[in-house]
């Protein structure tokens, strides 16, 4: 019997949304009901190129808006062969940010349109499940004060928002499913423990799919 594929999950929204915390839960709940996963998280920030974007993020560098927008996306397309690898291993992949964040940050900035920004990144393996973590800005902001890096204005998280919400509604390719993120860290982890289940029956039997082809 050939091994069944594991699923790529992915989590999006603003700051503060929980993103981080609910990876980390996912990956320990489906050990525990028995499924492999694991959690990787862009950008990955140990690469050469990760380095490069974390200068900038860090505000250590600068680099021309077109720019580091590639380098984001070369910093996915790195790690497409180790995560082809242990999808077919029949590892889920639980991914803190991928190529929504990507698109919704550069066209957050003046002269991007969200069509440039999702050039880079398609033929990406594409996601089973694509759950955006909606919460207010208001409620984002009681959850701690913005870092220093770079983007954590709250301006920019505004910019930021309205382009996710576009996208979710230009993008009937990709299986996007809306959780309410203003709930308890309880709540929201036994709603997205539910649809990534599902996502990973469904996707055991199919080959893992092109993003935005
Ligand atoms: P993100 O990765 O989206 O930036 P984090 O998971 O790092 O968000 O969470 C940001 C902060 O909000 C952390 O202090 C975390 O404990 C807290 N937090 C996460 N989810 C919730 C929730 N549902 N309710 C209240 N606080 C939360
Ligand atoms: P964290 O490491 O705290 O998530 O912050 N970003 C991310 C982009 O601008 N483009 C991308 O492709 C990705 C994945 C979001 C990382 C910051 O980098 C932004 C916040």
């Amino acid at each position: 019997m050939t091994c069944r594929r594991g699923a790529l999950i992915v989590l999006e929204g603003v700051d503060r949304a929980g993103k981080t915390t609910q990876c980390k839960m996912l990956v320990q709940a489906l050990e525990q009901s028995g499924h492999q996963a694991e959690m990787i998280r862009f950008p990955d920030r140990t690469t050469k190129i990760g380095q490069l974007i974390s200068s900038y993020l860090e505000k250590r560098s600068n680099l021309e808006d077109h720019t580091v927008h590639l380098l984001f996306s070369a910093n996915r397309w790195e790690l497409v062969p180790l995560m082809k690898q242990k999808l077919e291993q029949g590892i889920n992949l639980v991914v803190d940010r991928y190529a929504f964040s990507g698109v919704a940050f550069t066209s957050a900035k003046p002269g991007f349109s969200l069509d440039w920004c999702m050039h880079p990144d398609v033929g990406l393996p594409k996601p089973d499940l694509v759950m955006y973590l909606q919460l207010s800005l208001n409620v984002a902001s009681k959850r701690g004060e913005f870092g220093a890096e770079r983007y954590e204005t709250s301006v920019f998280q505004r910019a930021v928002q309205k382009r996710f919400e576009q996208l979710k509604e230009k993008d009937p390719l990709v299986n996007w499913k809306v959780i309410d993120a203003a709930r308890s860290i309880e709540e929201v982890h036994r709603e997205i423990k539910i649809l990534s289940e599902k996502a990973i029956s469904a996707a055991e039997n199919q080959p893992i799919g092109e993003l935005w082809k």
